[in-house]
Order: C-alpha cells, then structure tokens, then sequence
C-alpha cells in the first residue's frame, strides 16, 4: 500500500465554505489531447475571516491565474489544491487550465470515448476540469461556451438553455449555454460529438411545453422510443402524484457506451449509460425495458430531489438517493405489478445490503467517515436509504408524507441540506415523532426482531413478543433500540385475519417496536394462531420465528399480502435447502413434502397473479441464502440448492410443460401482461431443461429458433447454461455471430460465460478476456466479465485453491491503474470474506494483501482493501 495513507473525512467535522461562488463562466477549447478551459467565477468571502482561497484541483495542467482582470503569480500549487491569498471579500477569479480528456481513463471529468466529450462530475469529478469549489454546498449559475470542430462535433450540449452559437473561420463552431439555475458543481454536464437525435414533447401540468432531447450514436434511433416514452411517463407521474413540475424549457438525455454506473442526474442534460436507453424487441430483454424506464424516471425524479434541494456534503448523499430511489420505486410499482416490484426491491436488500452490513465496509445510510467518496455510492446509503424513507411514508401514511414533502420544498428549494432537515421536515409537517427514528441514519447494520407466541388452549389467550437486536458491525459496536414499523396480521385456523377492536395494534395491523421487547395480548381465541409477519417488508430488518411447515403453507394460500404471501415460500424453500445442506443424506421427507404441495399450490395462482405466481416460483438466489447463515458452506450449499430445484423440476414436470405451453406466444410488446407470461415461459422452460424431461431439448431449440425478442432468446440460452446441455456451446456461437457488433447484446454474452458453472471455467475466462471485443477501458465489458464472474458465480469463484480469488485479483491489480472506480466495485465480493469458511478466508485475505502491496494503489482500493485486512469479528 502507499506509504501515506488518506486521510478519512469525518461527518463531524463539516465546515461552512469560506468563499462561494455565485456565478461562473466558463469557455471550453475542446481538443482530444488539450483542451482549453478558461473559467471565470464571481467569489464572496462568506462570513468574517483572513483564511486563504483554497480550490480543490487534480491532474490540471495550470496556464493562468488572475483576480479583477490582474495576473496573479503568487499562489500556491499542490497535487490536489491551488491556494491563494486574497485580500478582497468580493472578487473574480479567473483561471485557465489545460487537461488531456483522451488520456482520461478514469471516466471522471471531462473523458473522450466514441468519438464524443463527456463528463462526470459527481462526487468530485468537477476538479479534474478546473480549479474551483468543489463541494456540494456551493451554489451557481453558470455560463458556458463551448468550441470544437463542426464536423466532428456538430451537437455540443451544456446545462440549461442554449442561448448564443456562431461559426469560426477554421472549422469550428461555438455555443453558448446558460442555466438559469444555481447548481452544485457536481451537476455540471458538457457532452460534444455526433449523434443521431430524438425529439418529443411535454406539456406540464401548468401548460408549459417542454423540448425533450434524446442523443444516442448514430443508427441507434429507433432503440430511443422506450426510453423517451418512459421520460414521459416519469414527467406525468411526478406531478400526479408529488405535483412536482419540470423547471426548464428542455430536458436532454445523452447515451455513452463509457460509463461508470447508470446514469447521472446532470441540471437538463442527463448522461446515461447506453444500457439504460437503447432497446428494442429483438436486442432488449424484459428486464432491459423495465431498467431503462426505472432509471430514466430515477434521473428524472432528482430533478426535485438533489438537483432543486441537493445535499450539504456527501456524507448527506442519502437525502437524495435513498429518497429517490424510493420514488423511483414507487413510479415502476405504479407502472406494473406492485408485488412484484417490492419483491425485486427486498431481493437487493437481501441479496446486497444484508451483505454490505456483514463486511467490513458497514456504514450507516449517513456514513459517518469517507476516505474516497465514490465508494459511497452503496447499496446501503441508496437502497437501505429507500427502505427508511419508505418507513417514514409507513409511519405517516401517504397522505402525511405528502404534506411533509411539500414542506420539505417549500423550505428548502434553492438550498443543500441535511437529512435531518429531511426528517424535521416530515415531523412538522405531521406532528409525528421522528425523534427516535432518526438512529437509523446513524445506525449501521441488519436489525433482528426474534418473535416468539405462546397459546394457553383453555384461557384462549395468545401472547406474541417481539424482541429487537441489532448486532454490532464492523463500524460500530453499540446499537441502540429502534423505532421499528412492523406490519403483520394474525391468521385464524381458515386463513382469516383475526381481528379485535380491544388490540389497536391488530385492527391497524402495524406495531411500531421502539422498545427492546414489544408485547401483544390476544384474548378469546379458539386456536393458536399463525402470525403472517413483516407484511410489503415494511422495515428492513431479518425476522426470526419458528414457523412450523403447516404455518407457512397457510400464509402461502391465505395470507391477505401477496408480499407475505412470496416471503413464506421463500422461506419454506430456504428451509428446504439449509437442511438438505446440512444432511445431504437423510433429507426430511415431511418438509420436502410440504414444501411441493404448496408449490402444486402456486401453480393455480399463475392463472390469477402471473406476476406473483412467477416470483413464488423462483428459489431464493445462493446470495439470499448465504445471508441466512453464519458461515456459507459453499459447496454444501451450492448443491443442496441445486437439488430441491431438481426436486421440483422432476416431480412437477408434467405442471411446468402444461404451464409452458399455456403461455400464448405473441408479438413481442413491453406490455405487463406479456412480460408476466414470458416470465413464466421461461421459468418453466428452465425447470423442464433441469429435469431432462422428453423433448425439452426440441422446445429449448424450437424457442431459440422462433423468438423474436431477447427475453426468449436469452431464456433458451440460459436454462442450456443452467442445464448444462451440450448445445449450449453451439447456441452461444450462433449468437455471437449474430450480435458481435451490438455491443449491448454482446455484454449478455460475456455474462452467460463468466457466469458458467463449469469445473474449467478457469481457463475459458482468459480466453473471454484476450477476445478481440473485450477492453479493461469499457465498464459495461469488465461487469459483464468479471462483475459477473466474482458476483454470481459461485464455484467458479469460490473454488477452494483460491484460484477464482487470484484470477480476480490480478485483474483488479490492472483495473486499478485504468479505472479505479470500477476496479473498487468489482472487489466487492473479496471485501466479503468474513462468513465463509476458515480456509476461504485466508485465501481472500492473501489476495486482498497482494493488491494493498501495490505501490501506486488508488484511494478507492486502498480505502476497501484497508478496512476489509483490518476487520474484526465481534
Ligand atoms: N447520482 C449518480 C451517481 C453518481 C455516482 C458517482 N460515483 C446517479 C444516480 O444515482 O442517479
Ligand atoms: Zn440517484
């Protein structure tokens, strides 16, 4: 590791800025290897002090500084600052800079890729283009010309409105950009090149028409409509149903093939990954154009939430994601099956952010220290931060939130704020007490809630206790209580929801734990009944009670939510599949009985809920199922889950054929009824591949042949993975033939061979990487590959010599001089030692030493690396 270690950031220590910047103007020379950028900013000393100017600034070549129009010599250059002294309280600054955006590998700041200029700014992209105040709480407005070539570049895109544009008399062209609004640095967007362009409008709710702008690469076009029907949708839902508007006269979305996540939120001109725009039947999954339009309406909804109020520091960035995530969520629910959407969203939680709290990398949805911002970006701070601010719209019900919403905006828009002001907000608002609530943004880790009842048959009275813990984390020992909104039911012998006046608890089927223990009394029952708990996941947190097999079948047929309804089948598999991993040998008929009885059940729910039926008849994913263990046996488990799904597929197959040929095969349209049936097509098809029943082969070919969309296309090739059928090989040639020049398709490609569960997949992966498409400097190619692999392929990387460990390793060890970013994200699954077994440990750790014994290591690693070598059990 590097000599010096960074030094963290703490919450604790925010200080107020001691200047800001009230306007900016800025001229870019774009020039792949030198680029010019000249920027001129408006500064005021904020409050009474001596102390110096210090600009955050990185990688930044330095040309020219002056102040009110005077050259300045006397400053000060460091690797990552430039200070000055300055006398003045108000002032203009001007400083011209120089940087290289095609050497730019990083994909932050201003990179060239495709052919086109990018950038990306947040966190702290904004420094790598100029020297400025880079932090979220300095506001704004800013000005910006643009010139580059006009052949080349003939679309050249900033925030705001386009205001001025003119030609050169050497080729180029300039335009000049202006956003009326006072942003942040982070949302500062530029985007030059040439691109096939889609347009469309809006109407706002108060009439105003607003110009919508899709640039995609040339000969992309018709792979565009989705996602602008999808930003329309996004447009219509959010005044419906939070009444917020869109606030300029244009709304620009950019697809690159060179991101590092999805998308970014940039004022009016959003930047995408291509992956979250471009589809159509033929190349795009089911699951592609439910992404897409997910993502497009996140980025949208941030336009209220992060862009209009945004956040103080980073350490708040859950005030923004973690709220629009939710909103996000709430929009897909609304555009589909809303069971269905909180089951996807649980699985994250369960599969990811369960996971984070277990690993050396625990934190809190408001970290409390950062070494490298961008390894914040987590599936805590945005999906565990969607979960708390889905309580609170719990605790105050929609119409509460609503109000406390509108209050949030009407106090806050224009400002960067905390999440407390967010929960202070929702409490004036309502009246309601946050103050306990507010640990779980200073809390980490999984909270427990054991549930036990007892029944006395001759008083007829019914006691159930709930009892919260959440264990220490690697970041924190010490928990404390939490105000916990847990939705349940209690179901009566039939299947109906009891109900007593004298229980408000029962009658609003919700109890709010805040204490250690939290108790209920139920008095004139005939029988004990059967609790149905943690109705819709309404906290995330693990539940712990003892259902018998019975129970669970119960809540399966009768439970009055649907989520309750999928969770009990759940955990009827994962019992299933725990015992058989612990006694391979003498599995427990009775439960494995039970268990395909209420699976003959689910069956007849396909017809009613398909979306449902589809989810109840998946197993939970080795990722769920490692979570509910201490310590992951791999193989035992691995296997032991492989088997009760053969179970199913073998002694249900005549089901799984009828319910595969019920479903009626129809032109491809993204329509839910049609995305259900097609799931459930596929699903059976991959229980009749598993099974090896009659002509399972001829249908899996026969559906290759005829699909004429990527969901049933990539269904075939997946249950031939999955099956191990020695067509696959054959199908995956064909494919690559077919798709070799649509990179998108060729990404799903990679992932179905990295993810091959196959005893030699050690030495195919080398080959996978020496493939003429495959580059360490594309993103989407190195999470296709090696995302893929250490994420989801688990004897693959798991392999008890270590050898999926090393393989990984060496490639972060190259990722990390490329794209640090990227490189700390797929390191992931290594930081994740701590529940496997001793030896797999070990192996993890020797490879997380050799990668902090590289000498030029990035913050990013260095800071994951650190913690997960220095990490404890408790
Ligand atoms: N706000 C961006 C994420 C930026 C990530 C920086 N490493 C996208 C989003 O959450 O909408
Ligand atoms: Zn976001």
């Amino acid at each position: 590791m590097s000599v010096l270690s960074p030094v963290a950031k703490k919450r604790s220590d925010y200080r107020a800025p001691d200047f800001l910047i009230d306007h900016v103007d800025m001229a870019f020379h774009l020039d792949v290897t030198q680029t010019r950028v000249i920027s001129t900013s408006r500064f005021t000393r904020n409050g009474q002090h001596q102390s110096p100017l210090v600009l955050d600034g990185e990688n930044l070549q330095l040309i020219s500084v002056t102040i009110n129009g005077e050259p300045v010599t006397d400053y000060h250059q460091s690797d990552e600052h430039l200070t000055l002294n300055i006398n003045q309280n108000d002032f203009e600054l001007c400083i011209e800079t120089r940087i290289n955006p095609q050497e730019n590998k990083t994909l932050e700041g201003l990179y060239f890729s495709g052919g086109a200029y990018c950038t990306q700014c947040e966190a702290e992209g904004f420094r790598k283009i100029t020297y400025f105040l880079d932090r979220p709480d300095v506001l704004a407005k800013y000005d910006v010309t643009i010139f580059a070539d006009k052949t080349r570049y003939p679309h050249m895109l900033s925030n705001g409105n386009q205001i001025d544009k003119g030609e050169l008399d050497d080729g180029r062209h300039w335009v000049k950009w202006q956003d009326p609004f006072k942003k942040p640095s982070y949302l500062f967007a530029l985007v030059a090149g040439n691109f096939d362009l889609l347009t469309d409008r809006f109407v706002t709710q108060s009439g105003r028409s607003v110009a919508l702008e899709l640039y995609v690469d040339k000969g992309a076009l018709d792979k565009g409509h989705h996602a602008l029907a999808s930003l329309k949708k996004a447009m219509a839902w959010d005044e419906q149903v939070f009444g917020l508007e869109y606030d300029l006269d244009i709304y620009m979305i950019v697809a690159v093939d060179f991101f590092n996540m999805g998308a970014m939120e940039n004022k009016g001109l959003n930047v995408f990954n291509s992956k979250f725009v471009l589809a159509d039947a033929e190349s795009a999954t089911d699951d592609d154009f439910f992404n897409i339009e997910a993502v497009i309406g996140h980025e949208y909804f941030h336009n209220w939430t992060g862009n209009r109020v945004t956040c103080r520091d980073w350490f708040q960035l859950s005030l923004k994601e973690g709220l629009t995530v939710f909103r996000d969520q709430q929009f897909s629910a609304d555009m589909s099956s809303p069971v269905f959407n909180r089951i996807k969203n649980v699985q994250i939680i369960r599969e990811h952010q369960f996971a984070e709290d277990a690993s050396a990398m625990a934190h809190p949805i408001r970290p409390e220290e950062v070494i490298e911002m961008n390894n914040f970006y987590t599936v805590t701070v945005y999906d565990k931060g969607a979960e708390v601010i889905r309580m609170m719209h719990t605790l105050l019900g929609a119409a509460g939130f609503r109000q406390g919403m509108d209050l949030y905006f009407s106090r806050f828009d224009g400002q960067a704020v905390t999440c407390d002001d967010f929960v202070q907000a929702m409490q004036d608002a309502t009246q309601v007490d946050l103050s306990q609530f507010r640990r779980w943004y200073s809390q980490s880790g999984t909270p427990k809630v054991k549930v036990t009842d007892s029944f006395d048959a001759k008083t007829g009275v019914y006691h159930i206790d709930f009892t919260q813990n959440t264990p220490p984390t690697a970041d924190q020992k010490v928990k404390q209580n939490l105000h916990i909104p847990f939705k349940f039911e209690l179901l009566d012998e039939k299947g109906n929801s009891i109900s007593d006046d004298s229980v408000p608890e029962l009658s609003a089927k919700m109890i709010e734990l805040t204490s250690r223990v939290h108790r209920i009394t139920v008095t004139g029952l005939q029988a004990k009944p059967t609790p149905s708990l943690l109705h819709d996941f309404s906290a995330p947190i693990k539940v712990d009670y003892a259902y018998s097999h019975q129970q669970l079948s119960n809540i399966i047929l009768y439970s009055g939510d649907d989520f309750a309804r999928w969770d009990a089948s759940q955990r009827l598999y994962s019992r299933c599949i725990h015992n058989l991993a612990i006694s391979p040998d003498t599995p427990d008929d009775e439960l494995l009985d039970s268990m395909l009885q209420a699976v003959q059940g689910i069956f007849d729910i396909a017809d009613v809920n398909p979306a449902l039926a589809g989810a109840m008849l998946s197993l939970p994913s080795f990722e769920t199922l490692s979570q509910q263990v201490d310590e992951i046996q791999v193989e035992a488990l691995y296997h032991a889950q492989r088997s009760v799904r053969n179970l199913i597929a073998t002694t249900l197959s005549d089901q799984w054929s009828t319910l595969y040929h019920k479903q009626a095969v129809v032109p491809y349209r993204y329509v839910a009824d049609d995305v259900d049936s097609r799931r459930l097509r596929n699903l059976s098809l991959s229980y009749l591949v598993q099974a090896g029943a009659p002509q399972s082969s001829d249908i899996l070919l026969a559906q290759f042949a005829q699909a004429d969309n990527m969901t049933d296309c990539l269904g075939v090739l997946k249950a031939a993975q999955f099956g191990e059928l020695k067509q696959f090989d054959q199908l995956m040639e064909q494919f690559e033939t077919r798709w070799r020049h649509d990179p998108l398709v060729l990404d799903k490609w990679f992932a179905l061979h990295a993810n091959m569960e196959r005893s030699d997949i050690l030495v195919r992966l080398p080959l996978l990487l020496s493939h003429d498409k495959f580059s360490l400097d594309n993103p989407n190619r190195v999470r296709s590959v090696l995302g893929s692999f250490a994420f989801y392929n688990v004897l693959g990387f798991h392999a008890v010599d270590g050898s999926g460990y090393k393989f990984l390793a060496d490639y972060i060890l190259k990722l990390n001089s490329v794209n640090p970013q990227v490189a700390a994200r797929i390191i992931t699954p290594l930081t994740q030692w701590q529940k496997f077994d001793e030896k797999r440990r070990e192996l993890m750790r020797y490879q997380l030493a050799r990668i902090a014994d590289c000498q030029d290591l990035s913050k990013d690693l260095i800071e994951k690396v650190s913690k997960s070598l220095n990490y404890t059990s408790h």
